[in-house]
């Protein structure tokens, strides 16, 4: 697998099932065209699922179900590398390593950490949790990337990311790259149906938002056809003024290539309803053939463990070599062989 090209690592929690179309149009889709240019390595974040409690269960048939997602979105197991994080032991160790260089204070900072611990209160809230972000700096770290793509809630953990590579290297002399963080657009933030100014989110308060790829099409189809939209009757891009109809029209711009303006003049003069009727055959036509796709690769198991397993394999041809480079610098003894 050697090459020239610049390598890319990502990853997602495997800890819902469904992905939802901002997990897809924000981060999984990207994942799919950087394939055509990079090196590129995608890991099911297992280990960072388990920061709040997970069945044992439903991890294990979650962690499948993402990885026939992602394969049914187009991530090719033979361009890129896709694992499960927990088939790869240097994660958990250099994240060791990475805990000892990071400060409590620093930790303490980390606002996705702040939001998750505010609502899990003192006693629900793990060290796991705390120490999240330094386990992301060891996952990307351990592949020497020069590009991670994430969202924008995930900029702070690529900084904290370069400052410990940077510390690390200056400590102990020359070992990481330093990466940086390849923000996606904000044109790939989904919102939420019906509360159009949050972001699509499995947690959200209310199902009726929130487009899961894996829901019977028809469900999704009346999802949004209920969803809502602003005052006024102009079908027009404004996010501040008409978010509603901003996000119907951006989900539609992103899944079909059309741009929002072509969008706008096709529903000039016309009703929310015809946008929102051709927008739920859209998304019909997306889902449909996806979750059939997903479905073929849940149906044979051994096959997609195959594929994890293959994929872990390659991780670890990168992975290792750079554990071990950083374990020397530390001044850890090799053992004898
Ligand atoms: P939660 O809100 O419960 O933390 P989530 O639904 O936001 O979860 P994550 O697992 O945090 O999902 O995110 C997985 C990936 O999907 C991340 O790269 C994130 O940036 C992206 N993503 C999540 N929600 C959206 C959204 N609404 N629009 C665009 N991208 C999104
Ligand atoms: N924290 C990320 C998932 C994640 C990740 C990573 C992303 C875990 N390790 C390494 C990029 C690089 C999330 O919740 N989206």
């Amino acid at each position: 697998m050697a090459s020239e090209r610049s390598r890319v690592l990502s990853g997602i929690q495997p800890s819902a099932g469904s992905f939802h179309l901002g997990n897809y149009l924000g981060a999984v889709r990207q994942w799919v065209s950087l394939q055509e240019s990079y090196d590129t390595y995608y890991m099911l974040a297992d280990l960072h699922a388990i920061t709040v409690a997970q069945d044992p269960e439903a991890l294990r048939t979650n962690t499948r179900l993402s990885a026939a997602q992602i394969l049914a979105a187009g991530v090719d197991p033979e361009r890129s590398v896709l694992f499960a994080q927990s088939h790869v032991p240097e994660h958990a160790e250099l994240a060791w390593v990475m805990n000892c260089l990071t400060g409590f204070g620093e930790a303490s900072r980390m606002t996705q950490f702040k939001d998750k611990a505010a609502k899990q209160g003192a006693e629900g809230t793990t060290v796991g949790l705390f120490t999240y972000p330094v386990l992301q700096v060891a996952d990307i770290l351990l592949y020497q990337p020069q590009q991670v793509p994430v969202g924008e809630d995930q900029r702070q953990h690529v900084e904290l990311t370069r400052d410990l590579a940077e510390r690390f290297n200056a400590r102990y002399g020359e070992t990481f790259v330093v990466p940086e963080a390849y923000i996606l657009k904000e044109t790939a933030k989904i919102y939420d149906l019906q509360e159009p100014t949050a972001k699509m989110s499995k947690s959200a308060a209310s199902p009726k938002g929130l487009v899961n790829l894996m829901d019977e099409p028809k469900a999704t189809a009346k999802k949004i056809r209920s969803a809502v939209t602003d005052t006024g009757s102009e079908i027009r891009f404004d996010r501040e003024n008409k978010p509603g109809v901003s996000n119907l029209l951006n989900i539609y711009a992103n899944l079909t290539g059309l741009t929002v303006q072509a969008l706008e003049e096709k529903y000039q003069g016309k009703l929310y309803g015809a946008l929102k009727t051709d927008l739920a055959d859209v998304v019909v036509d997306f889902v449909t053939p996806f979750r059939d796709r997903t479905r073929e690769y849940l149906d044979d198991p051994a096959t997609l463990d195959k594929i994890l397993a293959a994929g872990a394999e390659k991780a670890r041809e990168v992975a290792s070599p750079t554990l071990t480079a950083a374990y020397d610098k530390v001044g850890f003894l090799r053992p004898a062989r």
